[in-house]
């Protein structure tokens, strides 16, 4: 049974989704990924977030872009956390998804990342996970040491050769 769903509005949006299961692999967390358009096949997307919960998601990852409704309305019926990712778009520049997704009325929230985030939606999937999953919990410790121990290195790399041999 998949702890967490990912869907998108169009698989134009799977470049920046499959950052976030990208991250749901490395941290051995189960998913179901879904291409599911909101405007464009309403009935299918009713049937897909009425029976998220019964197919045992703990969150649901929604991303999708222009008038970007699918997160927004994932969180309407689905009773747990949403992550919503608004996609960059070439017109206005992403703005049309990030204020689609992040202005929700109030009692509707969507837990929104930057335009294009998709890794930190994994990363915030995980650890709304390890609340009750100590092990899990274990794991993205270390992934923060290690994002550390890659500053640290890049740093030390600098004092040696110099900014100008820097690449
Ligand atoms: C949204 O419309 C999708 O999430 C996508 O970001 C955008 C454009 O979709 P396509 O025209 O590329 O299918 O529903």
């Amino acid at each position: 049974m998949a702890q967490v769903g990912i869907v998108m509005g169009s698989d134009s949006d799977m470049p920046v989704m499959s950052k976030a299961a990208d991250i749901l692999e490395q941290l051995g967390i189960s998913y179901e990924m879904r291409i599911i358009s909101a405007h464009r096949e309403p009935d299918e997307f009713f049937e897909y977030a009425k029976t998220a919960e019964d197919k045992g998601f703990k969150v649901i990852i929604a991303g999708a872009g222009m008038a970007a409704h699918l997160p927004g309305m994932c969180a309407a019926i689905f009773p747990m956390p949403v992550i919503g990712i608004p996609m960059h778009t070439t017109s206005l520049g992403g703005r049309d998804s990030l204020y689609s997704i992040v202005q929700m009325p109030s009692g509707i929230p969507v837990a929104t990342v930057a335009i294009n985030g998709g890794a930190n939606a994994g990363l915030l999937a995980a650890k709304i996970l390890a609340t009750s999953d100590p092990e899990l919990l274990k794991k993205l410790k270390d992934y923060s040491a290690s994002l550390k121990d890659q500053v640290v290195a890049k740093d030390k790399k600098l004092q040696e050769v110099g900014y100008k041999n820097y690449n």
